[in-house]
């Protein structure tokens, strides 16, 4: 699979590199703006294309994917320009800036018969992954309630600067993610109300979401999310989760502990992600998602099957974020199926 990138900026590296431990896939062409950002991005995968200009390379073609990790505000153009182009698409979360670009980009490349998928990395984590695995076995039964947790004071301005500018924060960035794991543990949520706060005085966006979920097969979640956190141990980048079954109950705890007690007994594992080569800690558990998401994009592809976080799932991810900020925005519930 010959795969070209657009965007070689922050986190895209994690991708490079995540391509490299792929079977198969090879990137071969490379486009960023910034003619600095693509010369490290060229030095990664030597031999590959490199273009500042995204029509350009999308003119030469030569690969089989798109993988877009640009900011959002480009997410509309460069995704339509690749289904102009008829490759399969991958786009970077927050996959747009609304709703309704967000369904012209699902409804434009199904219109050519390619996959889009959104990276939507965090459900694949791996200690995340055990968590949803032991969920979907039954092994606590049906659930009936659950809290995913991040609260964190780690600086992800340093690395993220536009994350301090952008009029929405937390829930755009992280929140995301985090409503992301409530649907891929408790399937689609059908409301959703939700408070917001800035604490820290030197950003623009909200800092700490709550939102308060009612799924559609009965559970009921809360989705806590917070960057002015200052505790000790600091947890970043890890959710914690916390869900009650009729037979029994999961934690996934601090380190990576994942705990499930049924009938007054208990079984606990260090569901620790590795440390793959090219990464480093606290971001091994995001990084090793990357490659996961990645690995099982190809294998959808190879299998003609749709991948579990497409652009036509991601509608509901999206849709959950659009509606916290309203419910935020107007002190009420909203109802996703009135968006
Ligand atoms: P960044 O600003 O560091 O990098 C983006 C790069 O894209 C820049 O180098 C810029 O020059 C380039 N670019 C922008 N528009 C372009 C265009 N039209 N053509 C060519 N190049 C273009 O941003 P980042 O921090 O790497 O974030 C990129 C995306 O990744 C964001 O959507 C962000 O939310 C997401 N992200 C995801 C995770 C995750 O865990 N999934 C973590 C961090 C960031
Ligand atoms: O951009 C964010 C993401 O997707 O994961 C963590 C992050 O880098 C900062 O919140």
């Amino acid at each position: 699979m010959k795969i070209a990138v657009i965007g070689c900026g922050f986190f895209a590296m994690n991708q490079l590199h995540g391509w490299k431990g792929i079977k198969g896939a090879e990137v071969v062409a490379l486009c960023d703006r910034d003619p600095a950002r693509l010369a490290v991005a060229g030095k990664l995968c030597s031999g590959a294309r490199t273009y500042t200009d995204a029509a350009a390379m999308m003119a030469d073609g030569g690969f089989d994917v798109v993988d877009i990790a640009t900011t959002v505000s480009s997410h509309r153009p460069l995704v339509e320009l690749a289904a102009k182009h008829n490759v399969h698409v991958i786009c970077q979360k927050p996959f747009a800036l609304n709703l309704s670009d967000a369904r012209a980009m699902v409804n434009a490349v199904a219109a050519t018969g390619k996959t889009l998928m959104v990276h939507e990395n965090f459900r694949w984590q791996s200690a995340i992954r055990a968590a949803i695995d032991e969920v979907r076995s039954g092994a606590i039964g049906t659930p009936f309630f659950g809290r995913i947790s991040f609260r964190s004071g780690y600086d992800v301005f340093s690395g993220q600067p536009y994350l301090a500018e952008g009029e929405r924060f937390i829930i755009e960035d992280l929140g995301i993610h985090i409503l992301d794991i409530a649907r891929a543990l408790f399937g689609d949520a059908t409301r959703i109300t939700a408070t917001t706060r800035r604490i820290n005085p030197a950003i623009k966006g909200e800092d700490v979401a709550t939102m308060l979920l009612e799924h559609g097969g009965g559970v009921t979640s809360v989705v806590d999310c917070s960057y002015a956190t200052r505790r000790v141990p600091e947890t970043f980048p890890e959710s914690l989760l916390e869900i009650d079954g009729d037979k029994g109950t999961l934690r996934l705890d601090a380190g990576y502990r994942l705990t499930v007690q049924v009938d007054g007994e208990e079984r606990v594992r260090d569901v620790s992600p590795p440390v793959l080569p090219w990464a480093e800690r606290p971001w091994h558990n995001i990084q090793e998602s990357v490659q996961i998401i990645q690995q099982h994009f190809v294998d959808c592809i190879a299998r003609g099957e749709q991948p579990e976080t497409s652009g036509a799932d991601n509608l509901q991810t999206f849709a959950l974020v659009e509606a916290a900020y309203l419910s935020a925005r107007e002190h009420r519930t909203v109802e996703l199926a009135s968006l």
